[in-house]
């Protein structure tokens, strides 16, 4: 599919597997348009003193062909030599890191430690393994999810990785939200946006630590952009990962017509997995329509079948 007289830029506004299984779709199915890909950065952190962008690595390497079968996340067939190592030193080895995987952390790491912001490191690397997709960090400060479990508050990746998601959540936040502000390049992305997309990521977890950057969720309500989201629900449960529990943890409920409170004054179209058509009239009732169609990204065709159907409904919004 061509760019258009009327779609000149695509933002899509993500987290790690299901943003990069999308951005890989649209990146396919719309050639010709710029495209800027907002990513989370709440899941950052450091292991072994290097910075670790899970969420970025996930798009970028799913964009540059180095990923995108298997686990989600990690460059396909990596070696985990390094941190064999690192075990038998006595390390903590319970967050996977490939050998491969390692050259990003460490060049990330220097060009940070040398004043570089993560969105000039981001741009570089995307350079370097050919990705013509802008890939944006949110912000380029520090902000840092914490899990608030029955037995203690946890960084984000402990309670993700190590404890494997199977710990009772009663809270969700975001340490420096306050503080962090957008980076110009992602407030000029939403601004300059023809066509607006919220990922399938999950909406707590990646798409809120977003939303919640100072001057964010005002900019998305004003941009004349059409502004579609993909839900992560089917069938009253999440597609993968812990959206449902992490979205009850913030009193929302688990499920399509919850995410429809979420994005409640944000989008106009909400497309739904078809057997979530039951909840069309109450996503309805917020103000956003809802649209039924096959939301699992199994592979590539997939993705761009989505996309597709994402400008399809677009194109007919513009008449
Ligand atoms: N996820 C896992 O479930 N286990 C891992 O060992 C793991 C390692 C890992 C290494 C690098 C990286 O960029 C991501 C990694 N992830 C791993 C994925 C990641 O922790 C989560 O998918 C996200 O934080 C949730 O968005």
């Amino acid at each position: 599919m061509k760019s258009d007289s009327f779609c000149k830029t695509i933002t899509l506004i993500c987290g790690g597997v299901g943003g990069a299984k999308l951005a890989r779709g649209v990146t396919r199915a719309y050639p010709g348009c710029r495209i800027n890909i907002i990513t989370n950065t709440a899941d950052d952190t450091e292991f072994y003193g290097l910075h670790v962008s899970p969420d970025l690595d996930t798009i970028m390497y799913t964009l540059a062909g180095l990923s995108g079968a298997g686990r989600g996340w990690g460059i396909n067939d990596d070696s985990f030599r390094c941190l064999g190592q690192l075990a038998q030193y006595g390390e903590t080895t319970w967050f996977q890191l490939g050998d491969r995987d390692f050259a990003t952390h460490i060049l990330r790491t220097r060009m940070l430690r040398a004043g570089k912001t993560l969105t000039q490191v981001t741009s570089y690397l995307s350079r370097k393994l050919d990705i013509s997709a802008r890939i944006l960090p949110m912000t380029d400060q520090t902000v840092e999810t914490f899990i608030g479990t029955d037995s203690g508050t946890i960084p984000f990746q402990e309670y993700f990785v190590r404890e494997q998601q199977r710990v009772n959540i009663r809270q969700v936040t975001f340490k420096g939200i306050t503080k962090a502000r957008p980076t110009m390049e992602v407030t000029d992305a939403i601004t300059s946006a023809d066509l607006l997309i919220f990922a399938p990521s999950n909406p707590i977890a990646s798409i809120l630590p977003i939303l919640s950057l100072m001057g964010i969720k005002p900019l998305v309500a004003a941009s004349s952009a059409f502004k579609l989201a993909v839900s992560p629900f089917k069938g009253g449960r999440a597609i993968s990962g812990p959206a449902k529990e992490l979205m009850e943890a913030r009193g929302l409920d688990g499920s399509s017509g919850g995410l429809a409170r979420f994005y409640a004054g944000l989008i106009d179209v909400l497309l739904i997995h078809t057997e979530d058509e039951g909840e069309r009239e109450s996503i309805e009732q917020i103000g956003i329509a809802a649209v039924t169609v096959e939301t699992i990204m199994k592979d590539s065709e997939n993705s761009v079948q989505l996309s597709r159907k994402i400008y399809d409904i677009y194109a007919k919004w513009r008449g």
